[in-house]
């Protein structure tokens, strides 16, 4: 069993904190990324944090990351029409949750709740912020440590 835990973030998230915080916060990635460390690392897990404006780019870290211990994503706007984001995870052997810091389902527009994606998770956590990364990580180390 790999010890790495994945986070991946997709397209505009590298903003994040730069616009819309009363929709996202003001906390940026790189927060993010410093929480998840801090949920992974004192478990014994290597944290791998990305973030990608390219959606092949998404498809080969899915690649890279089918095998670890879990993946935590936020798809951003892939979610709602990229097809090889959905191949792609239906390829992963390990647990995926799915992530929104917003809660998609109750948005200004009603097109945001309709992720295509989740049929491909193990679950997914939307509108808790950015705290929905770190207990994202923190349900898949406690997954990747159960017996059998
Ligand atoms: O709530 C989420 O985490 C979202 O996945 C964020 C996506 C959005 O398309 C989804 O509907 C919900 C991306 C939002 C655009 O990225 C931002 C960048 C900087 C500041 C705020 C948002």
């Amino acid at each position: 069993m790999s010890r790495a835990i994945y986070v991946l973030n997709g397209p505009n998230l590298n903003l994040l904190g730069e616009r819309q915080p009363e929709i996202y916060g003001s906390q940026t990635l790189a927060d993010v990324e410093t929480l998840c460390r801090s949920v992974a690392e004192p478990l014994g897990f290597e944290l791998r944090f990305h973030q990608t404006n390219a959606e092949h780019v998404m498809i080969d870290l899915l690649q890279e990351a089918r095998r670890s211990a879990g993946i935590a994503i936020n798809p951003a706007a892939f979610c709602y029409n990229s097809v090889p984001v959905l191949d792609a995870m239906k390829m992963c052997v390990c647990p995926i949750v799915e992530v929104h810091i917003s809660n998609i389902h109750r948005r200004e527009a009603e097109w945001r709740s309709h992720t295509i994606l989740t049929v491909a998770a193990t679950g997914m956590i939307s509108g808790l912020g950015v705290a929905g990364y770190g207990l994202a990580v923190q349900f898949l180390a406690g997954l990747a440590q159960k017996p059998g």
